[in-house]
C-alpha cells in the first residue's frame, strides 16, 4: 500500500497519510501537547521552515511507526496490538499538532510547493484523530484490535476430535478448488463469521473517526476521504460515476455469461438467486472481486490454448519440496515434514519473486536490495496468527522496502507479487522526494503501477519464460487470454465501486449501524448483480469480513486503479514503439518504457496528479475508453453469446446512493 503518511496508515494500520485536498481549518494555537510531549513551534518560523520542518520530524518518528505496525501485523498477539496501537496514537496526536501549527499561516505567501505540502499534510490521515486524547487512544486502540481479528479470523465447526478450525487462506482454497455447492457454501459463511463480533467496534470507530473528521473541517471521514484527489469531493465521486458508466455495459456482459455457464454447471435453480443475480458463494472468491478461479465453468474454448501458469507454479513448488526431501533424507516426524514443506514454500515464493523482480530490472529499474529478501514475510509462518492480506512496506523512507504475504503457488498471488512490487518500486523512485511528498500522485497511481505490469504479462511473454505452454495464433485462443484478464479485471470494477459507496453511506449517517448488513447486500446487488443464497440480517457484519474495511484502508484507490492501469498500460506501449492491437503489447524489456514509468514514478505526489497523468498519457482525464479497447475482441464475443439471453438483474436499493430500478434486458 502506501508510504509513511501511508504505508503505517493507509496500509495495515489505518491512518494512513494520504494526500487529500483543500481543508478549511480552525485557528489553532502554536503551541500543543501531543501525548505529554509537548511541541511548540519556533516564533517566526517561515510556512517554507515549518515544512521544512515536519518533513524532518516525519522523517524522524517514521520508523519506529512502521516497525510497529511490522511486528503487529506478523506477529499478532496483545502486547504488539498494544504497541502499535501507542505508535499510532503518538503518531495521530503529532499530526494532529502540525495540522494545528498550520493554521497560522493561512492566507499567507508561499511557495506552491510549500501550500501543497500544507494541503497534503492537513488531509492526510485516512484515520482522522479526535482532539480528546482519550478518544483519540479509544481509537486506536479499536483500530488495532479490528485489524488483529480479522487476521487471526477462524472458523471452527464440530465437537471433541471432529473439531476442525480453518483461517481465510483454507476457506479461501474451497472456493478456489471444490465445485461442491454445500462445501462451497459453508466456507463461504464460515469465514463471514469472524465480523459479527467486529460491529460494535466498528460502529463506535465511525462515531471516533467522524469525529476526528468535524474537528478539521470536513463533514464526516468520507468527505475527508474524498478531498485527496485536487478536485472537489463532489467532483471525484461524479467521475467514479462517470468511469462506471463507461465500463458498465462491459460487466454485464461478462455477468450475463457467467450466469449461464453457473447454470449449466450447478442447475438453473442454483446458478441463480432471486433477481437473476449471482449466488455470492458461487464466484471463486470471498467477495466475488475476482472471477479468475472459475476457469474451469467459464473457459470459452477449453480445448484452445490458454495462458495458465498455476500448473506450472505448483509444479515448481513440488521440485523444490523433492529438493528438500532430498536434503533431509532418512526418518521423518510429521514435524519433520511439515518443515520440509515450509520451506519448500518458502523457496517456491522467493522464485515467484525473483521473476518479479526481473519484468522490473528488465525496463531498467534497480534490482531489490538485499534487505528485502532478508526481511519480507513471504509465506505464512507455522507458529502465530498474522495479516495475510497482502501489503508492501517502506519502512524507513531509506531502502528498508519489504513486502509481506502468505503466497501460495497460484496465478492469483502471482500476480498480486506483481502488484506488490509496484508499490515498492514507488517507494524506491520516490525516496528522494520530501517526506510529504512521498506518496502516490493519487492513492489510485499507487495501485495501478503493478496491475500496469500485469497487463503487459502477455500470453507470449508467460511462454517466454516457461510458465506457460505454446500459445496458438486464433481466434479461440485470443478469446480465451482475454477471458483470463477479464476475469481479473472486469469483474473488479463494480466492486471496487461498492465498497466505499457503502462507507460513504456509513460515513455521512445515510446508512445507519442498524441497517449496515442490508445495505452492503442493497448494494452488492445494485452494483455487482451478486446476492447471497440465504437471508443475512443484521445479526452479520459482512462488511467487515473484507480486509479494508477493519484496516480501514479507503477502496475507491482500487476502481480508479482498474481504469487507470489501462491508461499507463497503453501510455508505455505507445512509448515502446508497439503497434498493434492493445492486447497483444509487452513491454517487457524496454528501457523507453521503464524510464517513463520510472519518471512518473519519481514525481510522487510533488504536484497535481492531472499533471502526472499528461505526462505520462498525454491526456489529464481518467478515461475507461483503454479499457473498452483492451477488450474490445472480449465484448463482441460476449455479445454474441448472450444473445437471446435474460442478462442484466433487478436489485431495489434502499442504501445510501439510491439505484434505480434495474429492469432485466436483452444482450
Ligand atoms: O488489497 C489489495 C492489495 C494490497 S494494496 C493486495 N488489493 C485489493 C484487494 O485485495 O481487495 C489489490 C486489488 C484489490
Ligand atoms: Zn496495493
Amino acid at each position: 500500500m502506501m508510504k509513511p503518511v501511508r504505508a503505517l496508515l493507509a496500509l495495515s494500520i489505518t491512518a494512513a497519510v494520504i494526500g487529500l485536498g483543500g481543508c478549511k481549518k480552525e485557528p489553532t494555537p502554536t503551541t500543543t501537547t501531543t501525548g505529554g510531549a509537548p511541541v511548540t513551534a519556533p516564533a517566526g518560523e517561515t510556512a517554507d521552515q515549518f515544512i521544512a520542518r515536519v518533513n524532518d520530524e516525519y522523517r524522524k518518528m517514521y520508523p519506529e511507526m512502521s516497525a510497529a505496525q511490522w511486528l503487529s501485523s506478523t506477529y499478532i498477539n496483545d502486547d504488539s496490538q498494544l504497541l502499535s496501537a501507542k505508535a499510532n496514537e503518538r503518531y495521530l496526536a503529532q499530526l494532529k499538532s502540525w495540522i494545528e501549527q498550520a493554521g497560522r499561516f493561512e492566507g499567507q505567501q508561499m511557495s506552491p510547493e510549500t501550500a501543497r505540502a500544507i494541503q497534503l499534510l492537513k488531509l492526510g490521515t485516512a484515520m482522522p484523530p479526535p482532539k480528546d486524547p482519550a478518544k483519540l487512544e479509544e481509537l486506536t486502540k479499536i483500530a488495532s484490535k479490528m485489524e488483529g481479528m480479522y487476521g487471526a479470523g477462524t472458523y471452527c465447526k464440530g465437537e471433541g476430535d471432529a473439531k476442525q478450525c480453518r483461517q481465510l487462506g483454507d476457506l479461501e482454497d474451497v472456493l478456489r478448488s471444490s465445485r461442491d455447492y454445500d462445501a462451497q457454501l459453508d466456507a463461504w459463511q464460515g469465514w463471514h463469521t469472524i465480523a459479527q463480533p467486529m460491529r460494535k467496534d466498528y460502529v463506535r470507530f465511525v462515531e471516533l473517526v467522524n469525529e476526528g473528521a468535524h474537528d478539521m473541517g470536513f463533514a464526516d471521514a468520507g468527505e475527508m476521504w474524498r478531498s485527496g484527489y485536487d478536485m472537489t469531493p463532489a467532483e471525484i465521486a461524479a467521475e467514479t460515476d462517470r468511469l462506471w458508466g463507461q465500463v458498465k455495459p462491459l460487466y454485464e456482459q461478462l455477468h450475463c455469461y457467467a450466469g449461464t455457464r453457473l447454470d449449466a454447471k450447478y442447475g438453473a435453480d442454483k446458478g441463480h438467486v432471486t433477481g437473476n443475480m449471482l449466488p455470492a458463494h458461487l464466484m471463486g472468491n470471498m467477495w466475488q472481486q475476482d472471477w479468475g478461479n472459475l476457469w474451469d465453468i467459464l473457459a470459452p474454448y477449453p480445448n484452445a490454448s490458454v495462458p495458465e501458469i498455476t500448473t506450472a507454479l505448483e509444479s515448481q513448488y513440488r521440485a523444490a519440496f523433492d529438493a528438500q526431501l532430498s536434503k533431509n533424507p532418512g526418518k521423518r516426524s510429521p514435524d519433520d515434514l511439515a518443515q520440509i514443506e515450509q520451506d519448500a514454500r518458502l523457496a517456491s515464493a522467493k522464485l515467484m519473486n525473483e521473476r518479479a523482480q526481473d519484468f522490473y530490472t528488465s525496463l531498467g529499474m534497480p534490482k531489490l536490495p538485499e534487505s528485502y529478501w532478508s526481511k519480507t514475510q513471504f509465506i505464512k509462518p507455522r507458529d502465530r496468527d498474522v495479516v495475510c492480506h497482502a501489503s508492501a512496506w517502506d519502512m524507513n523512507m531509506a531502502g528498508d522496502v519489504r513486502i509481506k504475504m502468505c503466497i501460495k503457488p497460484n496465478e492469483e498471488d502471482f500476480t498480486v507479487i506483481y502488484h506488490e512490487l509496484g508499490h515498492v518500486y514507488y517507494y524506491l523512485a520516490y525516496n528522494k522526494q520530501p517526506p510529504l511528498f512521498q506518496q502516490g500522485a493519487h492513492d489510485g497511481f499507487h495501485e495501478a503501477i503493478g496491475d500496469t505490469i500485469v497487463l503487459a504479462m502477455t500470453p507470449k511473454y508467460l511462454q517466454s519464460i516457461g510458465l506457460a505452454g505454446d500459445q496458438q495464433v486464433s481466434e479461440e485462443s485470443l478469446i480465451n487470454a482475454q477471458m483470463r484478464m477479464a476475469l481479473a479485471k472486469v469483474s473488479f470494477l463494480p466492486f471496487g465501486l461498492m465498497i466505499d459507496r457503502w462507507r460513504w453511506g456509513v460515513f455521512d449517517g445515510s446508512i445507519k449501524p442498524g441497517d449496515y448488513n442490508k445495505a452492503w447486500w442493497d448494494l452488492k446487488a445494485k452494483y455487482q448483480g451478486i446476492a447471497p443464497v440465504n437471508a443475512r440480517g443484521e445479526d452479520f457484519f459482512d462488511a467487515g469480513a473484507k480486509y479494508h474495511v477493519p484496516a480501514n484502508t479507503p477502496y475507491t484507490r482500487y476502481f480508479l486503479s482498474h481504469v487507470l492501469q489501462f491508461q499507463f498500460y497503453k501510455a508505455l506501449c505507445d512509448a515502446s514503439g508497439f503497434k498493434g492491437p492493445l492486447y497483444e503489447c509487452s513491454f517487457y524489456g524496454n528501457k523507453e518504457a521503464g524510464a517513463k514509468f520510472q519518471a512518473m514514478l519519481s514525481k510522487g505526489a510533488s504536484q497535481p496528479w492531472q499533471k502526472t497523468l499528461k505526462e505520462l498519457t498525454g491526456g489529464e482525464k481518467m478515461d475507461a475508453s483503454a479499457v473498452l479497447e483492451y477488450f474490445d475482441p472480449l465484448q463482441k464475443w460476449l455479445k454474441q453469446q448472450n444473445e437471446g439471453k435474460t442478462c442484466g438483474w433487478q436489485s431495489t436499493t434502499t442504501a445510501a446512493a439510491p439505484a434505480k430500478q434495474e429492469t432485466p434486458k436483452q444482450g
